[in-house]
Protein backbone atom coordinates (compact mmCIF):
# COMPACT_ATOMS: atom_id res chain seq x y z
CA UNK A 1 0.00 0.00 0.00
CA UNK A 2 1.64 2.96 -0.63
CA UNK A 3 -1.02 5.63 -0.09
CA UNK A 4 -0.65 8.08 2.81
CA UNK A 5 -3.45 7.26 5.31
CA UNK A 6 -5.22 10.85 4.65
CA UNK A 7 -5.93 9.62 1.52
CA UNK A 8 -7.10 6.43 2.40
CA UNK A 9 -9.46 8.52 4.09
CA UNK A 10 -12.76 9.26 2.03
CA UNK A 11 -15.99 11.04 1.84
CA UNK A 12 -18.78 8.95 0.42
CA UNK A 13 -21.04 11.19 -2.34
CA UNK A 14 -24.03 9.87 -3.64
CA UNK A 15 -26.97 11.36 -6.10
CA UNK A 16 -30.74 10.10 -4.82
CA UNK A 17 -33.08 10.30 -7.82
CA UNK A 18 -36.03 9.37 -5.25
CA UNK A 19 -36.91 6.21 -7.38
CA UNK A 20 -39.20 4.61 -5.48
CA UNK A 21 -38.37 1.52 -6.22
CA UNK A 22 -34.47 1.90 -5.51
CA UNK A 23 -34.48 3.53 -2.34
CA UNK A 24 -30.59 4.88 -1.62
CA UNK A 25 -30.21 3.80 1.72
CA UNK A 26 -29.57 -0.20 1.18
CA UNK A 27 -27.31 0.59 -1.55
CA UNK A 28 -25.44 3.66 0.37
CA UNK A 29 -24.68 1.16 3.59
CA UNK A 30 -23.66 -1.38 0.98
CA UNK A 31 -21.45 0.82 -0.61
CA UNK A 32 -19.72 1.66 2.70
CA UNK A 33 -18.99 -1.76 3.60
CA UNK A 34 -17.47 -2.32 -0.19
CA UNK A 35 -15.55 0.91 0.56
CA UNK A 36 -14.01 -0.57 3.95
CA UNK A 37 -13.23 -3.73 2.20
CA UNK A 38 -10.96 -1.78 0.13
CA UNK A 39 -9.61 -0.05 2.90
CA UNK A 40 -10.51 3.04 2.97
CA UNK A 41 -12.29 5.06 6.23
CA UNK A 42 -15.53 6.52 5.79
CA UNK A 43 -15.59 9.98 7.11
CA UNK A 44 -18.61 11.35 5.67
CA UNK A 45 -21.74 10.86 3.77
CA UNK A 46 -22.81 13.28 1.33
CA UNK A 47 -26.13 12.58 -0.38
CA UNK A 48 -27.84 15.34 -2.98
CA UNK A 49 -31.40 14.76 -3.90
CA UNK A 50 -32.03 15.49 -7.27
CA UNK A 51 -34.24 14.51 -10.01
CA UNK A 52 -31.32 13.31 -12.65
CA UNK A 53 -27.71 13.17 -12.15
CA UNK A 54 -25.96 16.18 -13.82
CA UNK A 55 -24.60 15.18 -17.07
CA UNK A 56 -21.32 17.32 -16.57
CA UNK A 57 -20.57 16.76 -13.22
CA UNK A 58 -22.86 14.49 -11.25
CA UNK A 59 -23.78 16.63 -8.71
CA UNK A 60 -24.58 19.96 -8.89
CA UNK A 61 -21.64 22.90 -9.22
CA UNK A 62 -22.79 24.24 -5.90
CA UNK A 63 -22.80 20.90 -4.32
CA UNK A 64 -19.10 20.09 -6.17
CA UNK A 65 -17.65 23.00 -4.24
CA UNK A 66 -19.60 21.87 -1.21
CA UNK A 67 -17.41 18.27 -1.25
CA UNK A 68 -14.12 20.06 -2.21
CA UNK A 69 -14.62 22.34 1.46
CA UNK A 70 -15.45 19.00 3.16
CA UNK A 71 -12.27 17.19 1.68
CA UNK A 72 -10.52 20.25 3.42
CA UNK A 73 -12.10 20.16 6.50
CA UNK A 74 -11.89 16.14 7.45
CA UNK A 75 -8.84 16.30 5.57
CA UNK A 76 -10.20 13.60 3.55
CA UNK A 77 -8.00 12.30 0.33
CA UNK A 78 -10.21 10.39 -1.66
CA UNK A 79 -13.80 11.10 -2.60
CA UNK A 80 -15.85 7.85 -3.25
CA UNK A 81 -18.72 8.08 -5.59
CA UNK A 82 -22.08 5.45 -5.25
CA UNK A 83 -23.04 6.14 -9.17
CA UNK A 84 -20.89 5.41 -11.82
CA UNK A 85 -18.80 8.00 -13.22
CA UNK A 86 -18.85 8.81 -17.04
CA UNK A 87 -15.06 10.06 -18.37
CA UNK A 88 -16.58 13.73 -18.67
CA UNK A 89 -18.34 13.85 -15.56
CA UNK A 90 -14.77 12.36 -14.12
CA UNK A 91 -12.87 15.06 -15.65
CA UNK A 92 -15.11 18.37 -14.77
CA UNK A 93 -15.35 17.48 -10.85
CA UNK A 94 -11.42 16.97 -11.09
CA UNK A 95 -11.27 20.58 -11.68
CA UNK A 96 -13.01 21.65 -8.46
CA UNK A 97 -12.33 18.09 -6.15
CA UNK A 98 -8.95 18.25 -5.72
CA UNK A 99 -8.59 14.61 -4.26
CA UNK A 100 -9.37 11.50 -6.47
CA UNK A 101 -12.63 10.47 -7.51
CA UNK A 102 -13.78 6.88 -7.65
CA UNK A 103 -16.84 5.34 -8.67
CA UNK A 104 -18.47 2.44 -7.65
CA UNK A 105 -16.63 -0.10 -9.91
CA UNK A 106 -13.75 1.13 -9.59
CA UNK A 107 -13.99 0.58 -5.87
CA UNK A 108 -15.08 -3.54 -6.46
CA UNK A 109 -12.54 -3.91 -8.77
CA UNK A 110 -10.19 -3.01 -6.24
CA UNK A 111 -12.09 -5.26 -3.62
CA UNK A 112 -11.68 -8.44 -5.99
CA UNK A 113 -7.69 -6.97 -6.82
CA UNK A 114 -7.15 -7.65 -3.04
CA UNK A 115 -9.05 -10.80 -2.39
CA UNK A 116 -7.71 -12.18 -5.90
CA UNK A 117 -5.30 -15.40 -4.89
CA UNK A 118 -5.17 -17.93 -7.44
CA UNK A 119 -3.51 -17.02 -10.67
CA UNK A 120 -6.64 -17.08 -12.66
CA UNK A 121 -8.33 -14.88 -10.34
CA UNK A 122 -5.30 -12.29 -10.16
CA UNK A 123 -5.32 -12.35 -14.58
CA UNK A 124 -9.47 -12.28 -14.18
CA UNK A 125 -9.08 -9.12 -12.20
CA UNK A 126 -6.13 -7.25 -13.98
CA UNK A 127 -8.45 -7.69 -17.49
CA UNK A 128 -11.46 -6.46 -15.84
CA UNK A 129 -9.41 -3.28 -14.26
CA UNK A 130 -7.46 -2.57 -17.62
CA UNK A 131 -10.83 -3.19 -19.36
CA UNK A 132 -12.77 -0.67 -17.33
CA UNK A 133 -9.95 1.90 -17.60
CA UNK A 134 -9.83 1.47 -21.57
CA UNK A 135 -13.44 2.28 -21.85
CA UNK A 136 -13.47 5.19 -19.50
CA UNK A 137 -10.11 7.17 -20.63
CA UNK A 138 -8.19 6.54 -17.59
CA UNK A 139 -4.59 6.27 -17.37
CA UNK A 140 -2.32 3.43 -16.57
CA UNK A 141 -1.25 2.83 -12.96
CA UNK A 142 -4.84 4.12 -11.48
CA UNK A 143 -6.24 1.92 -8.64
CA UNK A 144 -7.46 2.17 -5.43
CA UNK A 145 -4.87 0.38 -3.81
CA UNK A 146 -1.96 2.36 -4.85
CA UNK A 147 -3.90 5.12 -4.20
CA UNK A 148 -0.48 7.27 -3.79
CA UNK A 149 0.06 6.45 -7.45
CA UNK A 150 -2.91 8.58 -8.01
CA UNK A 151 -6.32 6.64 -8.57
CA UNK A 152 -7.96 9.07 -11.14
CA UNK A 153 -4.74 10.09 -12.22
CA UNK A 154 -5.71 13.43 -13.00
CA UNK A 155 -5.42 14.20 -16.86
CA UNK A 156 -2.16 12.55 -17.67
CA UNK A 157 -1.22 14.68 -20.94
CA UNK A 158 -2.66 13.55 -24.37
CA UNK A 159 0.29 11.45 -25.27
CA UNK A 160 0.87 10.05 -21.88
CA UNK A 161 -2.97 8.79 -22.11
CA UNK A 162 -1.90 7.54 -26.05
CA UNK A 163 1.25 5.47 -24.71
CA UNK A 164 -0.88 4.10 -21.64
CA UNK A 165 -3.82 3.30 -24.23
CA UNK A 166 -1.27 0.92 -26.38
CA UNK A 167 0.30 -0.79 -23.41
CA UNK A 168 -3.03 -1.31 -22.08
CA UNK A 169 -4.31 -3.02 -25.32
CA UNK A 170 -1.31 -5.05 -25.84
CA UNK A 171 -1.62 -6.01 -21.71
CA UNK A 172 -4.89 -7.03 -22.57
CA UNK A 173 -4.03 -9.59 -25.19
CA UNK A 174 -1.71 -11.06 -23.30
CA UNK A 175 -4.10 -11.76 -20.06
CA UNK A 176 -6.41 -12.90 -22.44
CA UNK A 177 -4.30 -15.69 -24.27
CA UNK A 178 -2.90 -16.54 -20.46
CA UNK A 179 -6.43 -17.01 -19.26
CA UNK A 180 -7.11 -19.03 -22.35
CA UNK A 181 -4.25 -21.46 -21.37
CA UNK A 182 -5.88 -21.56 -17.81
CA UNK A 183 -8.97 -22.13 -18.67
CA UNK A 184 -7.76 -25.44 -21.67
CA UNK A 185 -6.31 -26.60 -18.25
CA UNK A 186 -9.25 -26.23 -15.87
CA UNK A 187 -11.62 -28.13 -18.93
CA UNK A 188 -9.20 -31.13 -18.61
CA UNK A 189 -9.20 -31.53 -15.04
CA UNK A 190 -13.25 -31.10 -15.09
CA UNK A 191 -13.71 -33.69 -17.75
CA UNK A 192 -11.62 -35.74 -15.29
CA UNK A 193 -13.98 -35.27 -12.77
CA UNK A 194 -17.18 -35.69 -14.16
CA UNK A 195 -18.96 -38.67 -13.03
CA UNK A 196 -20.71 -37.42 -9.92
CA UNK A 197 -23.22 -34.86 -10.02
CA UNK A 198 -22.20 -31.13 -9.31
CA UNK A 199 -24.34 -28.25 -7.08
CA UNK A 200 -23.20 -24.89 -7.05
CA UNK A 201 -24.19 -22.32 -4.51
CA UNK A 202 -25.32 -19.12 -5.67
CA UNK A 203 -26.12 -15.70 -3.57
CA UNK A 204 -25.75 -12.67 -2.80
CA UNK A 205 -22.25 -11.35 -1.71
CA UNK A 206 -21.83 -12.40 2.14
CA UNK A 207 -24.92 -14.33 2.37
CA UNK A 208 -22.93 -17.53 3.56
CA UNK A 209 -22.08 -19.84 0.94
CA UNK A 210 -18.67 -20.40 1.97
CA UNK A 211 -20.04 -21.08 5.47
CA UNK A 212 -22.18 -23.54 3.90
CA UNK A 213 -20.09 -25.68 1.95
CA UNK A 214 -17.63 -25.92 5.06
CA UNK A 215 -20.81 -27.27 6.81
CA UNK A 216 -21.94 -29.46 4.46
CA UNK A 217 -18.52 -30.82 3.44
CA UNK A 218 -17.83 -31.23 7.82
CA UNK A 219 -14.94 -28.84 7.88
CA UNK A 220 -14.85 -26.32 10.20
CA UNK A 221 -14.48 -23.01 9.09
CA UNK A 222 -11.31 -21.92 10.66
CA UNK A 223 -8.87 -25.01 9.59
CA UNK A 224 -8.91 -26.37 6.53
CA UNK A 225 -12.69 -24.90 5.05
CA UNK A 226 -13.20 -22.55 2.55
CA UNK A 227 -12.30 -18.86 3.63
CA UNK A 228 -15.04 -17.25 5.47
CA UNK A 229 -15.26 -13.65 6.74
CA UNK A 230 -17.56 -10.84 7.49
CA UNK A 231 -17.03 -8.78 4.32
CA UNK A 232 -18.27 -8.34 0.82
CA UNK A 233 -16.34 -10.73 -1.94
CA UNK A 234 -14.22 -13.03 0.94
CA UNK A 235 -14.67 -15.89 -2.17
CA UNK A 236 -13.20 -15.09 -6.03
CA UNK A 237 -11.68 -18.50 -6.42
CA UNK A 238 -14.25 -21.44 -6.95
CA UNK A 239 -14.15 -23.95 -4.67
CA UNK A 240 -15.15 -27.60 -5.15
CA UNK A 241 -15.68 -30.02 -2.13
CA UNK A 242 -17.56 -33.70 -2.13
CA UNK A 243 -20.42 -33.60 0.22
CA UNK A 244 -22.81 -36.65 1.55
CA UNK A 245 -26.34 -36.61 0.40
CA UNK A 246 -27.47 -40.26 1.76
CA UNK A 247 -26.14 -43.39 1.70
CA UNK A 248 -23.83 -44.00 -1.59
CA UNK A 249 -24.99 -41.01 -2.95
CA UNK A 250 -22.23 -38.12 -3.33
CA UNK A 251 -22.00 -34.52 -5.15
CA UNK A 252 -19.41 -32.07 -5.81
CA UNK A 253 -20.12 -28.89 -4.21
CA UNK A 254 -18.73 -25.33 -6.10
CA UNK A 255 -18.97 -22.24 -3.96
CA UNK A 256 -17.84 -19.42 -6.28
CA UNK A 257 -17.55 -15.88 -6.52
CA UNK A 258 -20.93 -13.53 -4.42
CA UNK A 259 -23.66 -11.25 -6.88
CA UNK A 260 -24.29 -7.43 -6.39
CA UNK A 261 -26.34 -5.72 -7.58
CA UNK A 262 -25.05 -4.13 -10.95
CA UNK A 263 -21.70 -6.02 -11.25
CA UNK A 264 -19.90 -4.39 -13.39
CA UNK A 265 -20.13 -5.51 -16.67
CA UNK A 266 -16.42 -5.39 -16.61
CA UNK A 267 -16.11 -7.91 -14.28
CA UNK A 268 -18.98 -10.48 -14.93
CA UNK A 269 -17.05 -10.19 -19.17
CA UNK A 270 -13.34 -11.27 -17.07
CA UNK A 271 -15.19 -13.74 -14.40
CA UNK A 272 -17.08 -15.41 -17.80
CA UNK A 273 -14.98 -18.37 -16.98
CA UNK A 274 -15.29 -18.88 -13.06
CA UNK A 275 -18.78 -18.27 -13.96
CA UNK A 276 -19.31 -20.78 -16.41
CA UNK A 277 -18.66 -23.61 -13.78
CA UNK A 278 -21.99 -22.54 -12.82
CA UNK A 279 -23.25 -23.87 -16.61
CA UNK A 280 -21.60 -27.42 -15.87
CA UNK A 281 -24.11 -27.51 -12.55
CA UNK A 282 -26.93 -30.00 -12.36
CA UNK A 283 -28.78 -27.92 -9.58
CA UNK A 284 -28.53 -24.61 -7.95
CA UNK A 285 -28.51 -23.37 -4.66
CA UNK A 286 -29.95 -19.77 -4.06
CA UNK A 287 -28.24 -19.25 -0.46
CA UNK A 288 -29.84 -15.96 0.90
CA UNK A 289 -28.87 -14.18 4.16
CA UNK A 290 -32.51 -14.30 5.26
CA UNK A 291 -31.03 -11.96 8.54
CA UNK A 292 -30.57 -9.43 6.23
CA UNK A 293 -33.01 -6.19 6.09
CA UNK A 294 -31.89 -6.17 2.40
CA UNK A 295 -32.98 -10.04 1.46
CA UNK A 296 -35.38 -9.04 -1.15
CA UNK A 297 -33.55 -6.64 -2.88
CA UNK A 298 -30.47 -8.79 -3.02
CA UNK A 299 -32.97 -12.05 -3.89
CA UNK A 300 -33.68 -9.85 -7.31
CA UNK A 301 -29.95 -9.13 -7.55
CA UNK A 302 -29.37 -12.64 -8.10
CA UNK A 303 -32.10 -13.60 -10.09
CA UNK A 304 -31.21 -10.45 -12.55
CA UNK A 305 -27.86 -11.96 -12.70
CA UNK A 306 -28.90 -15.72 -13.42
CA UNK A 307 -31.11 -14.82 -16.24
CA UNK A 308 -28.22 -12.61 -17.80
CA UNK A 309 -25.48 -16.03 -17.26
CA UNK A 310 -28.57 -17.82 -19.23
CA UNK A 311 -28.68 -20.53 -16.17
CA UNK A 312 -32.11 -19.29 -14.46
CA UNK A 313 -33.81 -21.88 -16.26
CA UNK A 314 -31.52 -24.69 -13.96
CA UNK A 315 -33.23 -26.66 -10.87
CA UNK A 316 -32.63 -24.26 -8.22
CA UNK A 317 -33.34 -24.56 -4.39
CA UNK A 318 -34.39 -21.48 -2.19
CA UNK A 319 -32.16 -21.76 1.13
CA UNK A 320 -33.03 -19.25 3.76
CA UNK A 321 -29.42 -19.18 5.80
CA UNK A 322 -28.84 -17.33 9.27
CA UNK A 323 -32.32 -18.17 9.94
CA UNK A 324 -30.64 -18.35 13.59
CA UNK A 325 -30.35 -14.53 13.37
CA UNK A 326 -33.22 -14.55 11.23
CA UNK A 327 -36.60 -12.35 12.16
CA UNK A 328 -38.74 -15.52 13.64
CA UNK A 329 -42.01 -14.38 11.19
CA UNK A 330 -39.94 -14.65 8.15
CA UNK A 331 -41.46 -17.44 5.78
CA UNK A 332 -41.07 -18.05 2.41
CA UNK A 333 -43.48 -20.47 0.35
CA UNK A 334 -40.55 -23.14 -0.94
CA UNK A 335 -37.84 -22.38 0.72
CA UNK A 336 -35.47 -24.10 2.85
CA UNK A 337 -34.76 -22.63 6.45
CA UNK A 338 -31.48 -23.28 7.27
CA UNK A 339 -28.46 -21.91 9.53
CA UNK A 340 -24.81 -23.08 8.50
CA UNK A 341 -23.69 -21.92 11.54
CA UNK A 342 -25.54 -24.06 13.98
CA UNK A 343 -26.95 -26.54 11.26
CA UNK A 344 -30.41 -26.26 11.37
CA UNK A 345 -31.84 -27.61 8.40
CA UNK A 346 -29.05 -28.79 6.62
CA UNK A 347 -30.32 -32.59 6.52
CA UNK A 348 -33.54 -31.11 5.17
CA UNK A 349 -31.34 -29.17 2.37
CA UNK A 350 -29.64 -32.48 1.66
CA UNK A 351 -32.46 -34.42 1.35
CA UNK A 352 -33.87 -31.43 -1.01
CA UNK A 353 -30.22 -31.36 -3.28
CA UNK A 354 -31.12 -35.31 -3.20
CA UNK A 355 -34.03 -34.93 -4.67
CA UNK A 356 -33.68 -32.44 -7.36
CA UNK A 357 -30.41 -34.06 -8.63
CA UNK A 358 -32.63 -37.17 -9.64
CA UNK A 359 -29.38 -39.77 -9.53
CA UNK A 360 -30.13 -42.70 -11.97
CA UNK A 361 -31.69 -45.61 -9.86
CA UNK A 362 -27.89 -47.60 -9.57
CA UNK A 363 -26.79 -44.43 -8.18
CA UNK A 364 -29.98 -43.85 -5.98
CA UNK A 365 -30.90 -46.89 -4.02
CA UNK A 366 -28.31 -46.64 -1.32
CA UNK A 367 -26.41 -49.78 -2.75
CA UNK A 368 -28.34 -52.52 -1.88
N1 LIG B 1 -25.56 -15.96 12.24
C1 LIG B 1 -25.09 -16.61 11.18
N2 LIG B 1 -24.04 -16.11 10.51
C2 LIG B 1 -23.61 -16.79 9.42
C3 LIG B 1 -24.24 -17.99 8.97
N3 LIG B 1 -23.61 -18.40 7.85
C4 LIG B 1 -22.61 -17.51 7.63
N4 LIG B 1 -22.60 -16.54 8.56
C5 LIG B 1 -21.67 -15.40 8.64
O1 LIG B 1 -21.85 -14.58 7.50
C6 LIG B 1 -20.60 -13.99 7.09
C7 LIG B 1 -20.33 -14.32 5.63
O2 LIG B 1 -20.11 -15.70 5.49
P1 LIG B 1 -19.38 -16.33 4.22
O3 LIG B 1 -19.58 -17.81 4.30
O4 LIG B 1 -18.01 -15.80 4.07
O5 LIG B 1 -20.31 -15.74 3.06
P2 LIG B 1 -20.16 -15.89 1.47
O6 LIG B 1 -21.54 -15.96 0.91
O7 LIG B 1 -19.24 -17.00 1.15
O8 LIG B 1 -19.53 -14.47 1.13
P3 LIG B 1 -18.60 -14.01 -0.12
O9 LIG B 1 -17.60 -15.08 -0.39
O10 LIG B 1 -17.99 -12.76 0.41
O11 LIG B 1 -19.54 -13.76 -1.26
C8 LIG B 1 -19.55 -14.57 8.04
O12 LIG B 1 -19.33 -13.61 9.06
C9 LIG B 1 -20.22 -15.82 8.59
O13 LIG B 1 -19.73 -16.19 9.87
C10 LIG B 1 -25.38 -18.47 9.72
O14 LIG B 1 -26.00 -19.48 9.42
N5 LIG B 1 -25.76 -17.73 10.80
MG1 LIG C 1 -17.49 -16.97 0.22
Amino acid sequence: MHASPAELRGIVVAIDVGDPRRPLEPEIVEFEALVRAAGATVLARIVQRRDAVDPATLVGSGKAREIAEAIVQCRAGIVLVLNDLRPRQRKNLERIIPVPIVDRTMVILDVFARRARSREGKLQVELAQLRYRQSNLIGAGADLSRLGGGIGTRGPGETKLEVDRRRISARIATLREQLDQVRRQRATRRSAHRREPVVALVGYTNAGKSSLLNALAGVSNTSKGAYVADQPFATLDPTVRRIYLAPERHARLVDTVGFITDLPKDLVAAFRATLEELDEADILVHVVDASSQDRERQVRAVDTLLAELRIEKKPRILALNKIDAAPAALHVAGAIEISAKTGTGLDALRYAIACGIQLPPSHATGGI
